[in-house]
C-alpha cells in the first residue's frame, strides 16, 4: 500500500525557515584506499552520507552532517575536512572511547573491494535520543541511508526516529539504500530498508542493490517498485549508463558519461549530494539528474571517494562540452 503522506513540496532556497539546503546523518569513515597495483594505500575521506554532504557543498549547497566521531586523529580530522569544505559540524558528538571508522579500498579485476574496521565504532553507537531535530527542523532536505542503518540496531532506530522529525516538520527526506552485505544479510536489510524507504519522499537506488533488494530483472519496474513504495521521485543510478528517472506518471532514462574511470568509490554518493542540491535549488528532476551523472563521472576519474569529487565549475564545464 502506497504510504499516506503531505501534498509535495519543493524544499525552498534560502527562505527563512531553512538554515540548511541538507542535512546528512551517517557514519564517516576513514579512508585508505590502494593507488596502483602494490599495497600502497594513501589516505583519504569516506563514508556515503559525509561524501553526499561534500559533493553537495562542493555543488553550492548549505549543508550540516551529523555523526559521531570518536576522540581519536580521525575524528579531528573529518572535522577539519568538514570546515575546509563548508560542511557544518557543530552538532557532531564527539566519544571518549569509542573510535572513528577505518575502510580500506583495494582495487582488482572485478572494480573496488571495501575492507572495514567500524565495529563498535562511535557513529555505530548512535541512539534515537541523540538526534538533533532543531538541525532537523532547521533543514530543507534530511538524507539518511541503508548504511546509516545497518551499522547497529540503535543507529537504525536513530535513522527512523530522524525521518519521523523530518516528516513532522515537513522536512523532505531522502534514502540511498547503499546495500553493504558485509554489514547485515539481505532480508534483514531489504525488510528496515524498505520500512525507511516508504517513508521518503526521494528514493535514490543503484541499480545491483535495486536489483537485489527488489528481486526485479527490469530498471522501469524497480523505479515503479519504488515509486510505488512511497517516492515522489525516484533515481535509480545505472553506472555509466546514466540513470532512470521516476516521477509519478513518467519514467524516463537519462544518459550517461563515459570519462576514463580509475575508481567508482563514491560516485554514487556525488551523484546524490549533486543531484539533490539541484532538487533544492528548484531544477527540475530531469535537469537535476543530467547534472548530477556528469558531476559522478568525474567523480570516478580519481582514486578516493572525496578528494575526485567536482566543483560546481568543473561540472558546467562538461556539460559545456569544455572538457573531453
Ligand atoms: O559509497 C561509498 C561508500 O560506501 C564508502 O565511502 C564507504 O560508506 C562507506 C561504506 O560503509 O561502505
Amino acid at each position: 500500500m502506497k504510504n499516506p503522506r503531505k501534498p509535495p513540496r519543493q524544499p525552498e532556497r534560502n527562505s527563512s525557515r531553512y538554515r540548511y539546503d541538507i542535512l546528512c546523518v551517517g557514519e564517516p569513515l576513514y579512508e585508505l584506499n590502494q593507488s596502483g597495483d602494490d599495497l600502497c594505500y594513501e589516505p583519504g575521506f569516506g563514508g556515503d552520507t559525509s561524501n553526499c554532504a561534500v559533493a553537495a557543498a562542493r555543488q553550492g549547497a548549505s549543508v550540516a552532517y551529523f555523526t559521531a566521531l570518536g576522540k581519536d586523529v580521525f575524528g579531528r580530522e573529518f572535522l577539519k575536512m568538514w570546515a575546509r569544505e563548508g560542511v557544518d559540524s557543530d552538532a557532531v558528538i564527539l566519544r571518549e572511547n569509542s573510535p572513528t571508522g577505518l575502510y580500506l579500498v583495494s582495487h582488482g579485476p572485478v572494480g573496488h573491494e571495501f575492507t572495514y574496521f567500524r565495529k563498535d565504532s562511535a557513529a555505530s553507537l548512535m541512539r534515537p535520543e541523540e538526534i538533533p531535530a532543531d538541525l532537523i527542523r532547521n533543514s530543507a532536505l534530511l538524507h539518511v541511508s541503508g548504511i546509516s542503518q545497518a551499522i547497529s540496531d540503535s543507529a537504525s532506530r536513530a535513522v527512523l526516529k530522524a525521518i519521523d522529525l523530518a516528516r513532522q516538520q515537513d522536512v523532505r527526506v531522502s534514502y540511498d539504500p547503499n546495500l553493504r552485505l558485509k554489514l547485515w544479510p539481505l532480508n534483514r536489510a531489504r525488510e528496515v530498508i524498505h520500512q525507511a524507504m516508504a517513508l521518503c519522499d526521494i528514493a535514490l537506488p543503484g541499480l545491483e542493490d535495486a536489483v537485489q533488494l527488489t528481486g526485479l530483472d527490469e530498471p522501469q519496474e524497480m523505479v515503479e517498485f519504488y515509486l510505488n513504495l512511497g517516492a515522489e521521485i525516484v533515481a535509480l543510478s545505472l553506472g555509466p549508463d546514466g540513470m532512470m528517472l521516476g516521477t509519478p506518471g513518467r519514467v524516463e532514462k537519462i544518459g550517461g558519461w563515459e570519462l576514463k574511470t580509475v575508481d567508482a568509490t563514491g560516485a554514487g554518493d556525488t551523484f546524490d549530494g549533486a543531484f539533490l542540491t539541484e532538487l533544492v535549488r528548484g531544477r527540475l528532476p530531469s535537469d537535476a539528474a543530467r547534472y548530477a551523472n556528469a558531476a559522478a563521472a568525474i567523480s570516478t576519474t580519481g582514486y578516493g571517494a572525496v578528494s575526485p569529487m567536482p566543483q560546481r565549475e568543473d561540472v558546467e564545464a562538461l556539460l559545456a562540452g569544455l572538457v573531453a
